[in-house]
């Protein structure tokens, strides 16, 4: 059985989140192409470098990236730091000729971006991935599948909605992602960016873009220490407080390539909503909805059922649909966010083994760079913007 030498960089939310992945793709993909090997993992901080080796089963931590990069024994590389460092350590990893996933947004700048998507071009044996895992939800595939079978006839309008609630709370802390010089965007690259994915997967892609962006919370108390706790503390109130320069809220008009119109929201000031990414698409022949906090639900509705019968049926994804074989074999057994990452990992390994670039190569998440660009200086001129 082909094995594959993994190392983790950055042992926070998304490392763990890789980890779950690497560690239980072939339990639930099996055959595997070939079994991922935790051997290195990588966080600045040395507490947690060899916390995370102990709880992950890492072979050794460390805590300078490069020791991985650099490492003849790897042969894949996660990158899960914070945003601004995404380039550098992505572009030294494909350079030593290491396969490539990186979190999203895939930079924290326009430039740091391209950069990426250079770099992988002209390694093509190198393969690269955004992580951009909400297009592989089962449910999700099956919308696509129903929008590429024709089956809502033209797609005239897609609402994407990203609405989170972990930073509603002023006293919700300020960490890398409320500060621009780290994150390079709030909301809008946080988790806009995972709507700019879902709607080019299902739209093609985005042509113009009208948008407002909004900072609620002006400042934050500052949080100790390295880790990213998501709002799962609150400060004291009184705790020292920064200035937050990135915005609480997108919301968005667009224009496709193809004709359909539609429009994009996020916030994760949204009470009341904790992940709650949904999709609505109309088309002249029928409409789906999809909600990611009922994952394993597609909401269908067609146009020529008799019209007494007419309206929005559930779908229950399971064994019979895409990936769900591999999952649990009984339906409505149902799937999470941990299976949804070793999903993302299997369609990785079997891009690095079938040396095919997976649909959300370095390429495909400069393209929603591109986008969140034109959506930043529509804010700033309030006018339509062209996707450059
Ligand atoms: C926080 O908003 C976050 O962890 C995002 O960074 C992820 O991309 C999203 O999938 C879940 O929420």
């Amino acid at each position: 059985m082909k094995k594959l030498n993994v190392g983790i960089i950055g042992a926070g939310f998304m490392g763990k989140a890789h980890v779950v992945g690497y560690s239980n793709m072939p339990k639930l993909f099996w055959p595997a192409h070939a079994v991922p090997v935790m051997k290195t993992v990588c966080d600045i901080d040395p507490q947690i470098a060899a916390e995370a080796k102990d709880r992950f089963g890492f072979e050794k931590s460390v805590t300078d990236w490069r020791d991985i990069v650099n490492d003849p024994d790897i042969d894949v590389v996660s990158v899960c730091t914070p945003n601004d460092t995404h380039a550098e350590i992505s572009i030294a990893a494909i350079k030593a000729g290491k396969h490539v996933l990186c979190e999203k947004p895939l930079a924290s700048t326009l430039k740091a971006a391209k950069d990426m998507a250079d770099a992988a071009e002209k390694v093509p044996n190198v393969i690269t991935m955004s992580a951009y895992q909400y297009r592989r939800v089962p449910a999700v595939v099956l919308a696509k599948r129903f929008v590429d079978e024709g089956k809502l006839g033209n797609i005239l309008n897609i609402r994407c909605v990203y609405l989170q609630s972990w930073s509603a709370d002023p006293n919700s802390p300020l960490s890398w992602r409320f500060q621009k010089d780290i994150a390079g965007a709030g909301t809008l690259g946080d988790i806009g960016s995972h709507i700019i994915d879902i709607a080019q997967y299902m739209a093609g892609d985005i042509d113009e873009v009208v948008s407002m962006l909004k900072t609620y919370i002006p400042q934050r108390p500052i949080q100790e220490g390295g880790v990213d706790l998501l709002g799962t503390v609150k400060l004291n109130a009184d705790a020292k407080k920064a200035p937050v320069d990135v915005e609480d809220e997108v919301s968005c008009l667009v224009k496709f390539k193809n004709g359909a119109i539609g429009s994009l929201e996020a916030t994760r000031n949204a009470w009341g909503r904790n992940n709650y990414l949904a999709v609505e698409i109309h088309g002249t022949k029928g409409s789906i909805l999809f909600n990611y906090e009922r994952l394993n639900e597609l909401q269908v509705c067609f146009a020529d059922d008799p019209e007494h019968f007419r309206g929005f049926k559930t779908v229950h994804t399971g064994p019979a649909h895409y990936y769900g074989p591999a999952t649990w074999n009984i339906p409505g057994m149902n799937i999470g966010y941990g299976e949804l990452k070793a999903i993302e990992i299997f369609d990785f390994i079997t891009a690095i083994v079938e040396n095919k670039q997976p649909s959300t190569h370095f390429g495909v998440g400069y393209g929603i760079e591109k986008v969140c660009e034109a959506i930043k200086i529509s804010a700033n001129n309030s006018k339509w913007e062209k996707v450059k």
